[in-house]
């Protein structure tokens, strides 16, 4: 027998050892590769005698060709046989029923801005978005506490590292970026949105929580309208059977001023830890807009006069649900979260 016939049956003898893929692709770099056995058998063609050549040559090309198809028809036998393995061990049963996601649900807070704005649009108000990074100017001095003014203490602020930005502290001055925006026509809007405040979290304040601004501008506003709103709101939103209450108070940007209280549902009036034990509690600040701050949004308070509001919507939604601590909104709690 030839020196190449015996190369040809001692790798096809090898080849049927190969028992998977790695030992296949072993065989194959063990003849084909560049040490490999067949490259050897052809280099030898050089060495030989020139008419001895021919004939090896062809042999060897022979070897060569045959011992690849073995090769391949090897591998592709063993590529079907493990995925026939794979197809018959990781059975996929598409028949099982699939896992539903889990629907997520707007946040109570967002609920009940949704409430306060769809009441608000039947009363023919507008949504006017305001931002919540403000200047001193537009929170204070333009609402009619210029600087060193003692009112200012009413809101603990949020200052920036830059001086006269600060986190707005409530959504009042909206006011002035609303009036500089429509002067001089009138106006009937509501401006929602987050506010900052410095100040010690309690079971009914927070230092981020929603506040809804209205304002109202027009030749003929007076108190009645003011007061007519808010009751509509009220009744709307609570339903009849539950209790307003108006008080005189006091804001330098709203001449009169007001503050609206709702019976406290946590207690029924009996007082407790929510109402601070009086049976009730404050919703909103109100008022006829003070004569300055309708000059400094560019109007004149000798033609023009107006109305605003500023409401908290978390209040609102506790005093709708009974939640006795405003820190469940922001806790993230969706054992809290998903009963609303
Ligand atoms: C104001 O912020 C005035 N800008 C309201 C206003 C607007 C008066 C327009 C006149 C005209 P006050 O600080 O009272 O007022 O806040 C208004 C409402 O925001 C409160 O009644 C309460 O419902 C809510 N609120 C205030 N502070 C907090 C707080 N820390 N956490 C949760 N809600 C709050």
């Amino acid at each position: 027998m030839s020196e190449l016939e015996s190369l040809k049956r001692r790798a096809l003898d090898d080849l049927k050892t190969a028992l998977d893929e790695v030992g296949l692709r072993e065989w194959n770099s063990r003849y084909f590769g560049k040490a490999g056995e067949i490259l050897a058998a052809l280099k030898i063609v050089g060495s030989l005698p020139p008419e001895a050549r021919k004939e090896y040559g062809q042999q060897a090309n022979q070897v060569k060709v045959e011992l690849t198809q073995a090769y391949e028809t090897a591998l592709a036998e063993q590529k079907q046989k493990s995925l026939e393995n794979s197809l018959s061990a990781e059975k996929l049963d598409i028949t099982l029923p699939g896992r539903p996601p889990r629907p997520g649900r707007l946040h109570l807070a967002t609920q009940t801005l949704r409430d306060i704005q769809a009441i608000f649009a039947e009363m023919g108000f507008q949504v006017f978005r305001s931002r919540e990074i403000e200047s001193d100017e537009f929170n204070f001095a333009l609402l009619n506490m210029p600087e060193h003014h003692p009112a200012r203490d009413m809101w603990d602020t949020f200052h920036t590292t830059t001086p006269g930005v600060i986190l707005r502290t409530h959504t009042s001055p909206g006011q002035i970026h609303v009036m500089r925006k429509f002067h001089p026509e009138p106006i009937r809007v509501i401006l929602p949105g987050m506010c900052y405040r410095y100040e010690a979290i309690t079971t009914r304040s927070e230092i981020m929580f929603h506040q809804v601004e209205g304002l109202v501008i027009g030749t003929s506003v007076s108190m009645t309208d003011l007061k007519g709103t808010i009751t509509a709101f009220a009744q709307k939103m609570f339903g009849d059977n539950r209790k307003v209450r108006i008080r005189s108070s006091y804001f330098p940007f709203t001449e009169p001023s007001i503050e609206v209280d709702m019976d406290c549902i946590v207690c029924a009036g009996k007082g407790c830890s929510l109402c601070k034990k009086s049976g009730w509690l404050e919703i909103m600040g109100a008022g006829m807009v003070h004569p300055e701050v309708l000059r400094n949004g560019g109007y004149d308070p000798a033609k023009f006069t107006g109305f605003a509001f500023g409401m908290g919507p978390e209040r609102i939604a506790m005093l709708r649900h009974a939640i006795v601590d405003i820190r469940e909104f922001w806790a993230n709690d969706l054992r809290f979260l998903s009963q609303f």
